[in-house]
């Protein structure tokens, strides 16, 4: 394993990573995760929904968007002292990442979008690592995010460029690529990842991982969702995904792309501490706590604690990353 940090990966050889066994697959991932990362170590996020609900998008997963039924309702922005309450209590559990999520097709350049930058500016000084997920956004909007003091920019591709257009039609895959594009322009580090469990096929997976997998960059933080179906959308009644399918996606992205910060994100509310541990053999460092994600249920402060005394889990320091490159200039 001399040369692993690669771009180039085809198709067919991320087929036959995906398609190993099980066990193998979660040995090899985990020699890969030995090599490139703390064994152990899981960094705790916090997420936070600052504009909730009302979006223009019709991404057929989403509880927020205004086209479905559903039981979240739209709210207006929240207020900085808000935001800075959530924060500071998301440290003081423990968190060193804090991700504000907003309901927004897109940024724009008007009073919610300055509220945000003081917001940014705010959580900063907490000394966390902020992040944003706040749709689509231009190269000006992303540097005024970084100057303000943004760390990363979450921006998922969710499925295959094939399969993207039985999900989501209000925007295209190549949207979402030049939001990615501008973010990496702005010197943000970069948030990218997708869901599993949409009714999209293996080959879907595989082509998502290719795409993140022969960026110039690997993006530096990778979550994996699975589909938490929400009652009033288009894909409420699908089941859920099975946790082998969690594990070989986290396995395969965690050979692909090393460094990366590999994130068992949505779902985890119906996995057990057992199921969990199998996702952490297989690559993931990170998780969100907190009993909410954005606007669905996610296991406990006290459960997470728990888990991580059962496992012998410790958390992972914020801006890691930049403290090890510091010491070794
Ligand atoms: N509006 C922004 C956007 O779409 O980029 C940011 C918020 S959006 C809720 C963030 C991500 O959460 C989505 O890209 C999707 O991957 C994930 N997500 C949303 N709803 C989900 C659900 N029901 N189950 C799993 N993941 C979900
Ligand atoms: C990501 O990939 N997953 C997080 C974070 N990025 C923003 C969001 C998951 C949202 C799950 C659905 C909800 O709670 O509304
Ligand atoms: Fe809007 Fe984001 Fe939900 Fe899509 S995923 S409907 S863009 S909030």
């Amino acid at each position: 394993m001399t040369n692993d940090i690669r771009n180039n990966w085809t198709i067919e050889e991320i087929r036959e990573i995906y398609d190993t066994p099980i066990l193998q697959l979660i040995s090899r991932a985990g020699e890969v995760h030995k090599k490139y990362q703390a064994t152990g170590e899981v960094q705790v996020c916090t997420l936070l929904s600052v504009k909730t609900g009302g979006c223009q998008e019709d991404c057929s997963y989403c509880s927020q968007s205004s086209r479905y039924d559903t039981a979240v309702e739209a709210e207006k922005l929240l207020s900085y002292e808000d935001v800075i309450g959530s924060a500071l209590d998301a440290k003081n559990s423990g968190s060193t990442r804090f991700c504000m999520g907003a309901a927004w097709r897109n940024v724009r350049d008007n009073s919610d979008f300055d509220k945000m930058i003081e917001m940014v500016k705010g959580v900063n000084t907490l000394g966390l690592e902020v992040c944003c997920t706040l749709g689509m956004l231009t190269e000006e909007q992303a540097k005024r995010l970084k100057e303000a003091g943004l760390y990363a920019y979450n921006h998922n591709l969710d499925t295959s460029e094939e399969y993207y257009g039985n999900v989501i039609t209000t925007r295209t895959y190549g949207d979402r690529l030049k939001t990615l594009d501008n973010v990496e322009k702005a010197g943000l580090s970069v948030c990218c990842g997708g869901i599993i469990g949409l009714g999209e096929s293996d080959d879907d997976r595989i082509k998502l991982l290719h795409t993140l997998a022969t960026r110039k960059a690997h993006p530096e933080s990778v979550p994996v969702n699975a589909l938490v179906p929400v009652e009033g959308t288009p894909l409420g009644d699908l089941p859920r995904v099975k946790v082998w399918e969690v594990v070989r996606m986290i396995a395969t992205a965690r050979i692909l792309m090393p460094k990366a910060m590999v994130r068992l994100s949505a779902g985890r509310n119906e996995m057990s501490y057992e199921q969990q541990a199998l996702c952490f053999l297989a690559g993931a460092n990170s998780i969100f706590s907190g009993e909410k994600l954005l606007t669905t249920p996610n296991p406990g402060c006290d459960a997470d604690s728990e888990m991580f005394e059962l496992l012998g889990l410790t958390p992972r320091d914020s801006f890691k990353l930049e403290k090890s490159e510091a010491l070794q200039e």
